[in-house]
C-alpha cells in the first residue's frame, strides 16, 4: 500500500522521466505511464479508498499535488521539445549559397507585339499619334461609310464573320468583327478635326482557310493623314520612309495601282520578298511565301475618298488625306525571316526563342 513518501519517490521518477524526453513521442509515453487510465499515479490514486481514515486526506492532497505537478512538467516539456524541432528544422534548412542558381527563363514580347511598337515607334516620328478602336464593329463602320454598300462586289473580297448583338439583332444595323483597322478612319474623323495624323494597330478577322500568308485572326495597321493640300507625294514619302526605317534600307519597295471603294486614286505596296530575293524561285520550286511573284504585298493605300470625307462633314476642296492599311503579319515574317505565317500563333517556344 502507497503512503507519502512513495508519492514522492513517484514524483522524483516522472519528473525526471520528463525532463529526459527528448521529443513529443516520448513525452507521450510518460504521461501515458503516469497519467495514463492504468498509469502508476492514477492506481496511487485510485488506491485511496483503501486507507485507514486518517490517512485519506493527507495522501489524497499529496497524490492531488503529484498529479498537478506532473502535468505542469509536462506542458513545459512538451514547448521545450517542439522549440527544440523547430530550431534543428531551421538549422537543417539554411541555404546553401555555394549551390549554382537555378535558370531563370527570361520572357519577352512576342514578334507581333514587337513589330506593332516597331511600327507605331517609325510613324510616331513622322507626327503619327497611335490609337486604338473596337474589334467588334458596326456594318455602318466597317463597311457603309467606307463606300461599301450593300450588294457591292467589295464585300465579297472580306470575307466577314457576322456576330449576334447581345442587345437583340437588328437586321438595318447588323454587327460583325471587323475585317480592317479602316473603319477608325472615320470614326477618327468623326471625332476630331483637322489636322488628323493617327495610326491605328489593331487584330482584324476574316473567314478565309490559312496558308503560309494568310490566317483568319491576324493583325494590321492603319495610317490616316487628313490636311490642307495633302497629296499622293506626301503618301508616297511617308511609306518610303517606312520602309526605309523599318528594314534599314535593304528591301526593294513597289507601288502599283489597285482598287478600294474609299480611296482614289487606290495603290498597293510591296517589298521584295526575303526567301527567294524577289525571284520568284527557290531550289525546291516556285516560293511558298510569295506564291512565285517575287514580291510581298504589305499594304494597300490611296487618297481618302472624297465621299467618306463629305460623309463626315469635311469639305474635300479644303482638306484631304492619304490613308494606307497592312499586315502586321507580313512585317514581322520581314523582318524575323519567318516564312509561315502560322507559326505566329502556333505557341510553339523553339519558334519563339528565335524569332
Ligand atoms: C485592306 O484591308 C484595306 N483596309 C487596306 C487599306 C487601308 C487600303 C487604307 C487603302 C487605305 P487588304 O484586304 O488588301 O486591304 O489587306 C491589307 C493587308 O492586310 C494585306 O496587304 C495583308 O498584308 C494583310 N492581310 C489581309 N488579309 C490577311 C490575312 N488573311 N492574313 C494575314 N494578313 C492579311
Amino acid at each position: 500500500m502507497a503512503n507519502v513518501t512513495d508519492l514522492m519517490i513517484m514524483r522524483e521518477q516522472a519528473l525526471a522521466a520528463v525532463q529526459g524526453a527528448p521529443d513529443v513521442a516520448e513525452l507521450e509515453a510518460v504521461r501515458v505511464r503516469w497519467l495514463g487510465r492504468s498509469g502508476l499515479l492514477t492506481a496511487a490514486l485510485r488506491s485511496v479508498a483503501a486507507l485507514p481514515i486518517e490517512e485519506r486526506r493527507a495522501f489524497g492532497a499529496a497524490a492531488n499535488q503529484v498529479k498537478a505537478d506532473l502535468e505542469l512538467a509536462l506542458d513545459q516539456g512538451s514547448a521545450r521539445v517542439r522549440g527544440a524541432a523547430t530550431l534543428a528544422q531551421f538549422a537543417s534548412e539554411q541555404a546553401d549559397l555555394s549551390l549554382p542558381p537555378r535558370r531563370l527563363r527570361l520572357g519577352r514580347l512576342h514578334p507581333i507585339s514587337r513589330t506593332i511598337r516597331e511600327v507605331s515607334r517609325i510613324l510616331a516620328t513622322m507626327g503619327f499619334e497611335t490609337v486604338e478602336g473596337p474589334e467588334v464593329e458596326s456594318d455602318y463602320y466597317n463597311f457603309e461609310a467606307l463606300n461599301i454598300p450593300r450588294g457591292h462586289p467589295a464585300r465579297d473580297k472580306f470575307n466577314t464573320l457576322w456576330v449576334s448583338d447581345p442587345l437583340g439583332d437588328d437586321p438595318e444595323r447588323p454587327v460583325l468583327l471587323r475585317t480592317h483597322t479602316s473603319p477608325m478612319q472615320i470614326r477618327v474623323m468623326e471625332s476630331r478635326r483637322p489636322p488628323i495624323r493617327v495610326c491605328v494597330p489593331g487584330r482584324c478577322y476574316r473567314f478565309e482557310a490559312t496558308d503560309a500568308t494568310h490566317e483568319s485572326v491576324f493583325f494590321q495597321y492603319e495610317g490616316l493623314a487628313i490636311d490642307e493640300q495633302l497629296s499622293m507625294a506626301d503618301l508616297k514619302g511617308v511609306l518610303y520612309s517606312f520602309a526605309r526605317q523599318l528594314f534599314g534600307g535593304e528591301r526593294k519597295v513597289k507601288f502599283r495601282p489597285d482598287y478600294f471603294p474609299f480611296t482614289e486614286p487606290s495603290a498597293e505596296i510591296a517589298f521584295d520578298c526575303f526567301v527567294c530575293n524577289g525571284g520568284g524561285r527557290t531550289n525546291s520550286g516556285a516560293c511558298r511565301t510569295c506564291g512565285g511573284s517575287g514580291w510581298i504585298e504589305a499594304a494597300g493605300c490611296g487618297m481618302v475618298h472624297p465621299a467618306a470625307l463629305r460623309r463626315v462633314g469635311y469639305d474635300p476642296e479644303r482638306h484631304q488625306g492619304f490613308a494606307f492599311g497592312g499586315g502586321i503579319e507580313r512585317l514581322a515574317m520581314l523582318l524575323t525571316g519567318t516564312p509561315d505565317i502560322r507559326l505566329f500563333q502556333t505557341n510553339d517556344l523553339r519558334f519563339l526563342e528565335t524569332a
